[in-house]
């Protein structure tokens, strides 16, 4: 790591652990329990309801999140080998949010727009494995012909508006794309246009000027467009208590006449139904939904992070609350498949997540010749 960087987060660290320990060592507020407030609302979340699925959703959503968790685990397999640059920031924990938002709408139809914590937004929209990961390898055949890397996956066939380093940048974008979703059936009447957009973002970006801007113009215009916050308490290692003065970031949907909703964000199928809602509101013409999924990220903000300023008994709440395991349960509770099918299906995701990684490592780098090729529109 830079030693500048290291600095900073060091800084970081000693500034944020003497909060953490005097919530979590007997000076816990009234209110909050000893994992803290993030904690309590998920706390009060849980449990709310008995989903059924079917078979055909419930392998579909397993096979997505495994995908996307093993995906991760080679990544940092990867970047500690030494085959990735730059920073990387991984999404483990977080999968009920893409599979069930992504999920709950239509692959090559709709829009999504995602962050820095890119890539398993990218494989829920149908990116392939091994483009995603021939991208993170800075390879020619990755999704962003290896130009662009973690932060910059982007698929025109899949319909991913792109990662952005910038926090907030997407949501303007993802905003357009909704705009111009509206304008093709209203202004030019094309009434096959109906598609819906995701712009999923962090609790730390909710305190940006661009989330209430776009909020604003969303609502105003009746946008089709679903804002996912995927709020996992930190912001880097700015616990979100410490940086917003109204923590439930799902009301701030009425100051703008808004829908807004909060869901558990480790159970995939209260997000499927929260977001099914939401889209079927966007499709008929009713509007934006704010959703705010209550999260957390299992690693450290990025593979830079040694993650030693979390405290250990908030880890352990939410690391017991895994939403892979929620949904094995869910799925075996209901009979709807055995664990062995279950782990058959782990092997096959293994084998693809191996696969792109092969493919990766043969692929061709970018030809130095054409650098500046893909900056510009070509005919
Ligand atoms: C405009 C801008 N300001 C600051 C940063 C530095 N930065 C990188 S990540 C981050 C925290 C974002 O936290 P959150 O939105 O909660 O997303 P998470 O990492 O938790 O997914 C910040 C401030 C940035 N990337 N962009
Ligand atoms: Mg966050």
């Amino acid at each position: 790591m830079h030693p500048y960087r290291r600095k900073v987060l060091e800084g970081l660290i000693s500034q944020d652990m003497s909060e953490v320990i005097s919530k979590t060592q007997g000076q816990t507020p009234k209110g909050l329990t000893a994992e803290g407030d993030h904690a309590g609302r998920l706390r009060n979340l849980a449990h709310k309801k008995d989903h059924k699925i079917s078979r055909e959703i419930g392998l579909k959503l397993f096979k997505d999140m495994t995908l996307g968790r093993r995906f991760e685990d080679k990544c940092a397999e990867m970047y500690y080998r030494g085959k990735m640059f730059g920073f990387v920031h991984l999404y483990n924990g977080q999968e009920a949010v893409s599979s069930g938002v992504i999920g709950a709408m239509q692959q090559k139809h709709d829009w999504f727009c995602s962050t820095y914590r890119d890539h398993v937004h990218a494989l829920s929209a149908g990116v392939p494995a091994r483009e995603v990961m021939s991208e993170l390898f800075g390879k020619e055949t990755g999704c962003s012909k290896g130009r662009g890397g973690s932060m910059h996956l982007f698929s025109k066939e899949h319909h991913l508006l792109g990662g952005y380093a910038f926090i907030g940048e997407g949501i303007p974008v993802a905003l357009g794309a909704a705009f111009s979703s509206k304008y093709k059936k209203e202004a030019l009447n094309d009434n096959a246009s109906d598609s819906v957009t995701a712009a999923f973002f962090g609790d730390g970006t909710c305190n940006i000027g661009q989330f209430y801007e776009c909020l604003n113009m969303a609502q105003l215009w009746k946008l089709p467009i679903i804002f996912v916050v995927e709020n996992n308490k930190w912001a880097i290692g700015m616990a979100h208590d410490r940086a917003t003065s109204e923590t439930e970031i799902w009301r701030k949907a009425d100051a703008f006449g808004m829908h807004g909703e909060e869901v558990d964000g480790m159970d995939v199928l209260s997000v499927r139904e929260a977001a099914e809602r939401a889209v079927k509101r966007a499709r008929a013409g009713e509007g934006p939904t704010l959703i705010e999924c209550l999260t957390y990220r299992f690693r450290g903000h990025s593979l830079a992070d040694p993650d030693e300023l979390r405290s250990e008994e908030e880890k352990s709440f939410w690391a017991s609350r895994d939403p892979i395991k929620k949904l094995e349960q869910d799925i075996t509770d209901q009979g709807i498949a055995t664990s062995q099918e279950l782990r058959d299906i782990e092997k096959e995701i293994d084998s693809i997540v191996n696969e792109s990684v092969e493919f990766a490592l043969s692929a061709p780098d970018p030809d130095p010749k054409e650098l500046t090729r893909y900056i510009w529109a070509e005919d």
